[in-house]
């Protein structure tokens, strides 16, 4: 897994890649994926390096709880909260994580289905 020196989020978060930017507060941005599957296809992230979902220490709560408060910005932000959308983690690889750097994709602007591929 890459330490942050490596992690393309860091980049991101220092600046250094650039991003469409949709929100940011002092735990967490979000901005627009590279590779959208949905009309709106948006990456929360926490500033800090953390690889995993798994990898959130108890002193991390803030950061997490600031996670889901961005995703709920974002939304709103872009007009999803009145037909819905979805957030999603996927961690590992049974889970599909190809960023070692945690994130939650905000999903909306077309009906999703259930249960995932
Ligand atoms: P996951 O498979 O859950 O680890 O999702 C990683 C997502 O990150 C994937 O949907 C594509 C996106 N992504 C990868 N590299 C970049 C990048 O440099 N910029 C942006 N905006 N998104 C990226």
């Amino acid at each position: 897994m890459p330490t942050s020196s490596e992690c393309i989020f860091c980049k991101i978060v220092a600046g250094d890649i650039p991003c469409q930017k949709v929100y940011e507060d002092e735990h967490v941005i979000a901005f627009h994926d590279l590779y959208p599957v949905a009309p709106s296809h948006v990456l929360v992230i926490p500033k800090k390096h953390v690889s995993t979902l798994m990898d959130f220490s108890e002193a991390d709560t803030e950061q997490m709880g600031s996670i889901l408060r961005g995703a709920a910005q974002v939304a709103k932000k872009l007009g999803l909260d009145e037909d819905g959308f979805r957030v999603v983690n996927n961690m590992g690889e049974y889970g599909g994580q190809t960023v070692y750097h945690v994130h939650f994709h905000v999903l909306g602007g077309r009906q999703l289905t259930w249960p995932p591929g």
